[in-house]
């Protein structure tokens, strides 16, 4: 018998009936159960509505060497973009407010480091700990460690500040660099672990810390032919005590390795990159700091920006999505309930608008889910398509404080933040 890709689960796990389907739905998805007369897409409906109901241990990698994502990409779930998965949104209309692990979207720079809870250690050091002058005395915290001070927990959005960067070529004929994403590199999740704050007070946080820097233990990301070093990104010590948690569970599960097991940080309502995974180290420092991705990365350049680009990105920008695929096809005559979710990194969402006719007439969604800052709302519409045809589906999101989505986002030539109204294109048959 070929060794299975999915280890055996641990027996009290099979007397538990939820978890037993995940399981096999696992083991289904790594090509080792049989489900003769049943539709892949059944399956995966399944899957997806197990995943987020259970906690089982993250599941041992099974990829082959070199394969920068460990988990299942089904093609019907995910997009793939290089070292990245995009995650469709027409598979989030399956799922609940939360995004399942399963379906959550990938950004590596390199590819996910499969590390072990025992032998992670975060390491503290630099000039702004008090006692611990340089890097010879850093504070270290193991797993269990973490894990035995006070924990909270946080719905919070991740999600990259290229999100959506496609449409600026797509809708704006614009050249950008950059993973031409669309606008499935954002989920949501429920992310618990411990406040950074508490754990620099602990290291001896000086009053003089200006900067607090993590690393990912992934590999050095190499761009243009010159190592840039491994990930790493500096928080001013405002954001750093304000609601940044070190997270070891998304979801109610272990973090999954894709995602940063076994800790990452969780900076809410920040870009991306902000939160960094598999972290390692963090430098706490009394002296302002740079790496690469707050000067070369993620500033906006261009005709419309400053010279020496902007002030490094923060805040993530306001989107919507509709929970449908590109070109989807609806029947003329019979009324659809079109749904979407809509985010901001300002506020939570106040009203979402939405056009059935290509931005001629507008109404007003049903929201499902009150303003929740750092995370979404759901949303819905009804709508009897007409004549049949091509025509474009735009949602329009506000925030509480008042931000919404313009027809045009001013560009920057590596994409970020992308604003503008997107124009979903439909059919009507
Ligand atoms: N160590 C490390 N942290 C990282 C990255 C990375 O490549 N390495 N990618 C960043 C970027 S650009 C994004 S958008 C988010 C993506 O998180 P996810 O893969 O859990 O969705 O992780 C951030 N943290
Ligand atoms: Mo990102």
């Amino acid at each position: 018998m070929p060794a299975s890709a999915v280890p055996p689960p641990h027996p009290r796990t099979l007397l538990d009936e939820t978890a037993y389907d995940r399981h096999r739905l696992r083991q289904w998805l790594a090509g080792d159960a049989r489900a003769d007369g049943v539709s892949r897409r059944r399956l995966l409906t399944l899957l997806a509505a197990t995943a987020a109901a259970t906690a089982l241990p993250a599941p041992r990698p099974a990829r082959a060497a070199g394969t920068p994502i460990v988990k299942p990409l089904p093609p019907e779930w995910f997009v793939p973009r290089g070292t990245n998965a995009e995650t469709r949104w027409e598979a989030l209309r399956a799922t609940g407010y939360h995004t399942p692990n399963e379906l959550f979207f990938v950004r590596n720079h390199t590819a996910t480091p499969v590390l072990e809870a025992r032998d992670w250690r975060l390491r503290l050091w630099g000039s702004g700990l008090r006692g611990a002058p340089g890097a010879d005395r850093p504070v270290e915290f193991g797993y269990d460690d973490l894990r035995a001070l006070p924990a909270v927990t946080r719905t919070a959005f991740v999600e990259c500040a290229g999100n959506g960067r496609s449409y600026y070529t797509t809708q704006q004929g614009e050249t950008v660099t950059g993973t031409p994403w669309t606008l499935g590199a954002v989920g949501v999740a429920r992310w618990r672990g411990v406040l950074l704050a508490d754990v620099l007070r602990r290291a001896g946080l000086s009053a003089h810390a200006v900067d607090v820097q993590p690393r990912g233990l992934d590999a050095e990301y190499v761009s243009g032919g010159e190592s840039l070093g491994r990930v790493r990104r500096p928080l001013p010590r405002a954001k750093a005590l304000h609601d940044v948690l070190l997270a070891y569970e998304m979801n109610g599960e272990p973090l999954p390795y894709d995602h940063g097991f076994p800790v990452r940080v969780l900076v809410p309502s920040w870009v991306g990159i902000a939160s960094i995974k598999w972290v390692g180290d963090i430098e706490v420092s009394a002296q302002p700091l740079f790496s690469p991705w707050n000067t070369t990365f993620y500033r906006l350049f261009g005709p419309a920006h400053p010279e020496q680009g902007s002030a490094p990105l923060t805040r993530q920008t306001v989107k919507s999505a509709f929970e449908l695929a590109s070109g989807a096809a609806f029947p003329a005559g019979r009324e659809q309930v079109l749904r979407g979710r809509s985010w901001s990194g300002a506020a939570g969402i106040a009203r979402v608008d939405v056009s059935t006719d290509g931005g001629t007439t507008w109404r007003r969604a049903r929201l499902h889910d009150g303003p929740r800052p750092g995370a979404w709302s759901r949303w819905s519409v009804t709508w009897t398509p007409g004549t049949p045809g091509a025509t474009q589906l735009l949602a329009r999101a506000t925030d509480t404080s008042g931000r919404s989505q313009p027809d045009v986002a001013e560009p920057n030539t590596q994409g970020y933040l992308f604003d503008a109204v997107v124009r979903h294109p439909v059919t009507v048959v």
